[in-house]
């Protein structure tokens, strides 16, 4: 948590980009696991814990436009609750958290809300990815729970994106300081990947790591010998040599902030001849791509040229073929490229993926395409100084996507089917850093992961154990 004037000034500033009425912000409540007494580990609503510091349960935030006045609704503890969690902090504690004034019960807040809405006033509120909550929302204002989504305020969407996407420098070296525990995470992984060992293994060495540096992971672990499937949760292979493991994997810290970075590496002490060709392609293209980012360059082209990359890298190894440009612009890169270069990352590792992806990475100059592959892009819009993004450059060999394509012989003048057939077994390679656009130019966050093939092999050798 910061100084309690840091969220104040937050807040201050959002009341200056919106006009007339409140704006409520609800916090994240407890969510069960199999019965409500056993709940999933509490993770509080970014933009909530970025307005108030609040990071417990049960809590919302009314900000008064034309008063200027804010009002922390929340519990707090009675005897029962002591009994079986401890002194924990209190509605007064966390309104000081805050630098807010005025507290009220939480049960107060659904009056209060009535009252405004009869006064004719406007109440600017954002759609709930949370059941729980949309229930309450819905119940609270009288709205349709099918209709919050298109109720919710654009103009406090696109106030609260304004002010998340520029990251203040005590956000990056929260930022940062959760890269060093995923160093420490990827090491350990790394010289752990052996032949015999239980991708399991190496899900676990990431998650007590994660917890031993006081917070978690930002996102479920991916640590497959299939990297070539995207979002691959299971861990239950066992490794053997020549298996290329692609691990994505980013500690959060206990503040809240996300850092999320990708690697792949060989099992055996070396890359093997294929699993080198297809590592220094998206090397290649994860490096050339983060050379390219200063502020005013479109995210967009800076995900074309990493599609430029991957081709012209194909084509040498006959897997592509033909005119380059021509490829990249039909979109033939995407059977083995299909998916964006990266998005936003803060408090969320998809930041701010809640209020709509569109408002955060795209504007009026920069619309998503309809394209397969480019259309998975989460930011194409043009960069600015302050913005912490992801440079996440892959190739994979997906045989379900090869089938289909190569059946509708999809792109045939840039893809040489024959050829693919010769690697649809390869898996994938995916390479990911975070990056802050600085005023000239861009910063890679956080300590060097070992990222080169010479980096990568140097820390297999002598084998490592498990330890
Ligand atoms: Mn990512």
């Amino acid at each position: 948590m910061f100084e309690p004037t840091v969220y104040k000034e937050r807040r201050a500033r959002l009341k200056q980009l919106l006009r007339g009425g409140v704006i409520l912000l609800q916090g994240n409540n407890d969510v069960p696991m199999n019965y409500p007494a056993n709940p999933y580990t509490f993770r509080q609503d970014s933009t909530f814990l970025y307005f108030t510091g609040v990071n417990t349960t049960g809590f919302a935030l009314i900000m008064d436009l034309d008063t200027g006045e804010d009002s922390l609704y929340g519990y707090d503890l009675e005897v029962d609750d002591i009994i079986w969690m401890g002194e924990l902090p209190g509605l007064k504690e966390w309104a000081r958290v805050a630098g807010i004034q005025h507290t009220w019960p939480y049960n107060q807040l659904s009056t209060d809300l009535q009252s405004i809405q009869h006064s004719n006033r406007k109440i600017h509120f954002l759609n709930p990815y949370r059941s729980d909550l949309k229930i309450e929302l819905s119940g609270m204002l009288g709205i349709d729970i099918d209709d919050l989504e298109q109720r919710a305020s654009a103009e406090l969407i696109k106030g609260i994106v304004a002010l998340r996407s520029i990251k203040e420098d005590r956000e990056i070296a929260e930022m940062e300081a959760a890269l060093h525990t995923t160093k420490h995470i990827y090491l350990r992984v790394i010289k752990n990947t052996l032949p015999g060992v239980k991708e399991q293994i190496l899900t676990g060495i990431a998650e007590g790591i994660a917890i031993e540096n006081g917070g978690h992971l930002a996102y479920p672990a991916i640590i497959s010998r299939d990297g070539e499937i995207l979002h691959n949760h299971h861990h239950h292979h066992t490794l053997k040599d020549g298996d290329l493991v692609l691990a994505d994997i980013g500690a959060e810290g206990p503040s809240g902030y996300a850092s999320d970075i990708t690697r792949t590496f060989p099992v055996s002490c070396c890359f093997s001849e294929r699993q080198r060709a297809i590592y220094q392609i998206v090397l290649d293209a994860e490096m050339s791509c983060i050379e390219m980012l200063r502020p005013g360059i479109t995210y967009l082209s800076v995900h074309l040229h990493a599609a430029t990359i991957i081709t012209e890298g194909l084509k040498e190894l006959g897997i592509m073929r033909g005119d380059t440009d021509a490829a990249v612009k039909a979109g033939a890169h995407a059977l083995f490229f299909p998916h964006g270069l990266g998005h936003m990352i803060g408090l969320d590792v998809h930041d701010m993926e809640n209020l709509g992806e569109d408002y955060v990475g795209y504007s009026d100059s920069v619309q998503r395409s309809s394209q397969f592959g480019t259309a998975y892009l989460r930011l194409g819009r043009e960069l600015e100084p302050g913005f912490v993004l992801t440079v996440e450059p892959g190739i994979y060999f997906i045989p379900a996507l090869i089938d289909l394509w190569k059946k509708e012989n999809k792109h045939s003048g840039f893809i040489n089917y024959e050829m693919v057939d010769q690697w649809r077994s390869f898996g994938g390679v995916r390479i990911e850093d975070n990056v802050l656009i600085t005023e000239d130019g861009h910063r890679v966050l956080g300590p060097a992961i070992p990222k080169t093939i010479e980096e990568i092999e140097a820390l297999k050798t002598p084998p490592g154990r498990i330890s």
